[in-house]
């Protein structure tokens, strides 16, 4: 029997609607001042509310965790209540959410860090790429070398953004190690030259994202709890020596914690899926959650997928920015709005919440 993205999933005790996840895309639309979510960001996401799944755009678990200016925040009671509204809108219409927690690790700049210092990382290794920062592009500053003695600290941080996520209202957390951020930092050898427990063989590169993860899970049960993931992508000049033996072995792990997904970036982000080879199939295979595939699906890639077992679920990113009712319009095989690039990083309400839908 063939499943159809239109079909509902049992995701732990939850039912979502359809096999259609809205990917986590960050908008730079908090509050100035406080990073906090607001009502502006509510509409956008009751507004996509039909999706099965909302991945909420990546938020910072503490300002170190910050890399971008105007990115929502949750570790203050201000963000909290932000990210309320937002989940008050998309409960009252049907939808389930759950917030992307986020430390972006090396790339940051020094106007977004506490006290105006270094950002921080596995290795003292910058990437050459830049962020976006209250005046505009800037070159990423370059990190130091994170102490060991630091890393507890980080760990509680995740922990306590996952509690403020549930008092938030959120239905699960997803923990961001993908993309070129702290946790993948620590993940691929081209960004971790630690000679410590936290560097080297594959065991040691996964334990920082295994021991996050474990302190997530003592706020939230294992089936609202997810992992993404991008095991090629060259995104802020990352690379591995051998992903598929990380990949792998963190995966692995990940499902004897009986984690409720795992959300996988096939490819380069924001880019081509065929930049490398790597088996998504063997990661599939590992774990026995939701497997969320991510990049570049179309509505034929994804009906393959399904139908082949390859995935659960397929995210959807690009699409949900420019059709607030992309489930109806793939329903209906009816066009896409595309997306205007000008607008999609911190222009208020143009770009943001004034895309139509089709009975608009
Ligand atoms: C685009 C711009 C800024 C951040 C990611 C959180 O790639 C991001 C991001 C994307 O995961």
């Amino acid at each position: 029997m063939t499943v159809s993205l239109f079909e509902p999933f049992r995701l732990g005790d939850f039912t979502l609607a359809n096999r259609i996840v809205m990917a986590p895309l960050t908008r730079r639309r908090a509050t100035h001042g406080t990073n906090a979510a607001n009502a502006l960001m509510a509409e956008h996401y009751r507004q996509r509310a039909s999706a099965g799944l909302i991945i909420a755009e990546a938020s910072q678990i503490s300002q170190q965790g910050q890399g971008y200016a105007y990115t929502p925040g949750i570790y203050s009671p201000e963000q909290v209540a932000g990210w309320r509204e937002v989940t008050e809108a998309v409960h009252a219409a049907g939808g389930h959410i759950v917030l992307q927690l986020w430390h972006v690790g090396r790339v940051s700049h020094v106007s977004l860090q506490p006290g105006g210092g270094a950002p921080v990382a596995p290795s003292a290794i910058a990437t050459t790429k830049q962020v976006a920062i209250e005046t505009g592009a800037a070159d990423c500053s370059a990190p130091r070398a994170l102490e060991l003695g630091e890393i507890p600290g980080l760990i509680a941080d995740y922990r306590k953004a996952a509690r403020n996520a549930k008092e938030a209202g959120f239905d699960g957390v997803e923990v961001h190690c993908a993309n070129g951020y702290l946790i993948d930092e620590f993940l691929r050898d081209g960004s971790n030259k630690r000679e410590d427990a936290y560097g080297g063989a594959p065991q040691n590169r996964a334990r920082f994202g295994l021991e996050v993860v474990d302190a997530v899970l003592q706020e939230w049960d294992a089936s609202r709890v997810g992992v993404r993931i991008s095991p090629v992508s060259p995104v802020y000049d990352m690379s591995d020596s051998d992903p598929q033996s990380v990949f792998g072995y963190f995966v692995e792990r990940l499902a004897e914690k009986k984690l409720g997904f795992l959300h996988v970036i096939e490819g380069a982000t924001q880019g081509p899926r065929d930049v490398a080879p790597f088996d998504y199939l063997a990661l599939r295979k590992s774990f026995p959650g939701a497997y969320i595939a991510n990049n570049a699906y179309t509505l034929e890639l994804a009906q393959e997928t399904l139908a082949s077992g390859r995935a659960d679920l397929i995210a959807f990113g690009r699409p949900f920015i420019s059709n607030p009712d992309l489930v109806e319009r793939l329903r209906r095989r009816a066009p896409l709005t595309e997306v205007d690039f000008e607008t999609v990083y911190g222009a208020g309400a143009r770009g943001y919440t004034d895309y139509p839908t089709l009975t608009a």
